[in-house]
């Protein structure tokens, strides 16, 4: 047992109470005992490069270039994006990619290069691969963005899975962002960051690392150009990176360096280059549209481990009514179950849910209700005989089901990477629909089972279907919470055919995207939590997942006022606004922290109800796009250095950008712009950038500001949609787009488009193609 085994055996004991602490001991060695027997022992290895060019096969796209000790596949798609990979490994069978197959580019060509070299030539990229099987991928205009160096891999001589490694070099000035989600960024500084997904037990602060969504996707952001880059491999894996340095003028750069390290599966990664906007529309096209979130869920959401009782959750929505704070929907946490049993009901604590629910509704409150993949390994238990009849639960490799600990006690894990599990538990959301709940939260599904000391999940030599191909959980660990929410979205889609469904889920993977969003797990409460919360939505929009954010308050403990309420108006600003706490923390309503953080709570929860028709937008836009709501000021500018370095503000789509205090005792703070004009949304008053100024931060509010020319769609007084229009600056034009949706099917409303100009001193706004608006406009910042 190491430090940080004993520092999560004590965790572990704190979480379940000292007679389950026992247990975490014995589940422990169990998982221990199980891998010891299941897994290959690891004997010698041997290790192997792909040695020299012996010749090629022309092929759509690209082609392959042999080796003499691998091949190399290259084809470059029709969207410009780039696949290679090593020793035949080709793109499907894939976890993140949609399964529409993407289209070779048939104007490819592969050519003989210098040296014995071949490079592939296309209209958007070239690709240039040396005698030795360094990969190079190349603007049009032949700068080069990254350079892979010839790979090594060990291969077990008794035959097995081999590991291997891929090093990378990127420009100098390279900024890395992306991995999935992680606390400690948005920039990822020099370090090794690992690839499996973790529950870190308790609460989670800036330093700890991995979480629970980790994918091999990178953004990479230099002078030179952006790229993103996967390395399509389930398998446990790290990230070493390196920031370049720049010789000041010397000529003496050293490159910044990326190196992926996998413990197996195959070696094969994509490479999209462009403007961030078109690197994650490219993305988007590969691994499938973001899910849409219903209206409802762009709203506010109040959730608390340990409501305990019906009357509770009727006395928190009654505060927020009486007091007229706009709610949206409140979340059921494990304290509602039976005994902690997923797909029940405590009906002693919380009778007649369903008429609970039909109650909400009626006031505009939906009910979301949390679900864990585990299942008490107890005949009786609805959930675990269907399991069992089914051949539903995870074996190990001598064929027993595998057994770990979660809340409801000893339990089983149904095998989301079979098609028939994962028809099979989406069933199950019909009861859950039928006691009245609109909305999903899935937790737990890295998957997690406590133990005393080593990993808190299942064993590594746990058997897993794979879509039929079979293996463990060494390739499937990272997948089990994308394909969990696969399972609930896809019952979900069969059992309320018109509804878009909402659903959000604590793991997942690149691709996790098509089923829902995610939310931060457990931040620990602090000013530490409060920036890594927005670390987390950031790069986790820069891997392609939109709709994310944090517990706000943080999930542990008792936040001061002023931190509650600089997290609520942060928050606010995110795409899943939602106050949540853990079991025996502190209080999380609004009116819990004096009447003045009341009010400025009030003031942020009216500016996200009159910004719904904008955060809509927003959220048709990633599906149409890609593009995350929540972007990093470079967004625009990637080659603006300052904005490269700024990680504590963003912009909110393309017109707002939110600075939000995340420093105690602030009343003021400096904001990095982007170029063009800003004005502040409260004062109107009017900032130029690119620079850096000081805009006030009262306790009442964080800045916000808007683009001038910008056309944002809102709700006004009345309800109705309205567009509040920035006046563009002297001489220049702005516009924006709309989708007005405030339904939860699945219409494809229109995207119009806006346009606004000065004519003398009156701004003008019009339908593209000219004509009036057809909504109300309002005119800021004159
Ligand atoms: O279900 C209880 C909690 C939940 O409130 C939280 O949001 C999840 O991240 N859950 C974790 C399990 C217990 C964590 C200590």
């Amino acid at each position: 047992m190491d430090g940080r085994d004993l520092v999560r055996s004590v965790k572990a004991v704190g979480l379940v109470g000292p007679a389950q602490g026992l247990r975490t001991v014995r589940a422990a060695w169990r998982r221990r005992r199980t891998d010891a027997v299941g897994l290959p022992a690891r004997g010698a290895e041997r290790a192997r490069v792909p040695g020299s060019v012996t010749g090629v096969e022309p092929g759509p796209g690209g082609g392959v270039v042999r080796f003499t000790r691998s091949e190399l596949r290259i084809t470059v798609m029709t969207t410009g994006a780039v696949f290679w990979g090593w020793d035949g490994a080709a793109p499907e069978p894939s976890y993140a990619l949609s399964g529409t197959s993407p289209e070779a580019d048939p104007r490819a060509v592969l050519e003989p290069d210098k040296d014995g070299g071949w490079r592939v030539v296309s209209e958007r990229v070239t690709v240039v691969v040396s005698r030795h099987g360094a990969v190079e991928v190349c603007t049009p205009g032949g700068v080069v963005l990254r350079k892979e160096l010839p790979p090594r891999w060990w291969e077990p001589v008794g035959g097995g899975q081999a590991r291997w490694v891929q090093r990378a070099e990127v420009a100098a000035d390279a900024r890395f962002f992306g991995l999935g989600g992680r606390a400690a960024g948005p920039r990822l500084r020099n370090g090794t960051y690992r690839l499996w997904n973790t529950d870190p037990g308790g609460a989670f602060e800036p330093g700890d690392d991995p979480l629970y969504i980790t994918m091999p996707v990178q953004m990479v952001v230099s002078d030179v150009g952006t790229h993103l880059v996967f390395h399509d491999t389930t398998w446990d894996a790290s990230v070493t990176l390196r920031e370049g340095e720049e010789g000041a003028g010397s000529g003496h750069d050293r490159a910044g360096m990326s190196e992926l390290r996998a413990e197996g599966g195959p070696l094969r990664c994509w490479v999209v280059l462009g403007t961030p906007a078109r690197v994650l529309h490219v993305w988007a096209s590969l691994t499938g549209a973001p899910a849409l979130p219903p209206a409802w869920a762009l709203g506010h959401h109040h959730a608390r481990w340990g409501f305990g009782s019906t009357q509770e959750v009727r006395r928190i929505v009654a505060g927020y009514r009486e007091r007229g704070l706009p709610l949206d929907a409140v979340h059921l946490d494990i304290d509602h179950l039976d005994a902690h049993q997923v797909f029940t009901v405590d009906r002693e604590r919380f009778p007649g849910l369903p008429g609970l629910a039909r109650e909400l509704r009626a006031d505009g409150v939906r009910l979301v209700s949390i679900v864990d993949p585990a299942v008490k390994a107890e005949p009786g238990n609805a959930v675990f005989d269907s399991g069992r009849a089914a051949d539903a639960f995870v074996r190990d490799a001598s064929g027993r089901r595998v057994r770990g600990l979660v809340w409801p006690g000893e339990s089983v894990y149904p095998d989301f990477t079979d098609p028939r599990v994962r028809a099979w538990w989406g069933d199950f959301y019909e009861e859950r629909l039928a006691q009245g709940f609109a909305g999903f939260w899935h937790d737990m599904n890295e998957p997690v089972s406590f133990a005393a000391f080593g990993d808190t999940t299942l064993p590594r030599s746990a058997r897993h279907a794979l879509e039929g191909r079979g293996g463990d959980h060494r390739e499937a660990h990272n997948v089990y919470g994308l394909t969990m929410a696969q399972a609930g979205y896809e019952g979900l889609r069969r059992l309320r055919p018109d509804e878009r469904p909402f659903l959000f889920s604590r793991s997942g993977w690149a691709g996790m995207h098509r089923y829902g969003g995610t939310w931060s797990g457990d931040v620990a409460t602090g000013w530490p939590g409060l920036r890594a919360s927005l670390s987390l939505v950031l790069g986790l929009g820069l891997c392609g997942v939109p709709y994310s954010g944090p517990d706000v308050g943080g999930f542990t403990g008792s936040p001061s006022p002023e931190l509650y309420l600089r997290w609520f108006q942060l928050g606010a600003f995110l795409p899943l606004f939602r106050t949540h706490a853990a079991l025996r923390a502190g209080r999380r309503e609004p009116w819990e922290f004096g009447a003045d953080v009341l009010e400025h709570a009030r003031v942020a929860l009216v500016e996200r109800r009159r910004l719904l028709p904008y955060f809509m937008t927003l959220a048709h836009l990633a599906r149409r796009t890609g593009a995350p709501y929540v972007r990093p000021l470079w967004w625009g500018t990637p080659e603006d250095r300052a904005l490269r370095a700024c990680e504590d503000a963003f912009l909110l789509g393309d017109a707002l950008l939110v600075a939000p205090v995340l420093e105690h005792g602030t009343d003021r703070r400096a904001v990095r712009l982007p170029r063009g004009r800003w004005y502040d949304v409260v004062t109107e008053e009017a900032y130029e950038g690119p620079g850096q100024v000081l805009v006030d931060a009262p306790l009442s509010r964080i800045p916000v500001l808007a683009r001038a020319g910008a056309v944002v769609p809102v709700r006004g007084r009345d309800g109705e949609l309205e567009l509040e229009v920035w006046a563009p600056a002297r001489g220049r034009t702005g516009g924006g787009l709309v989708v007005a949706d405030t339904d939860d099917g699945w219409d494809e409303p229109d995207i119009e488009r806006f346009t606004s100009h000065r004519e003398g001193d009156t701004v003008v706004v019009r339908r593209e193609g000219g004509g009036e608006p057809g909504y109300a406009v309002r005119v800021r910042g004159k």
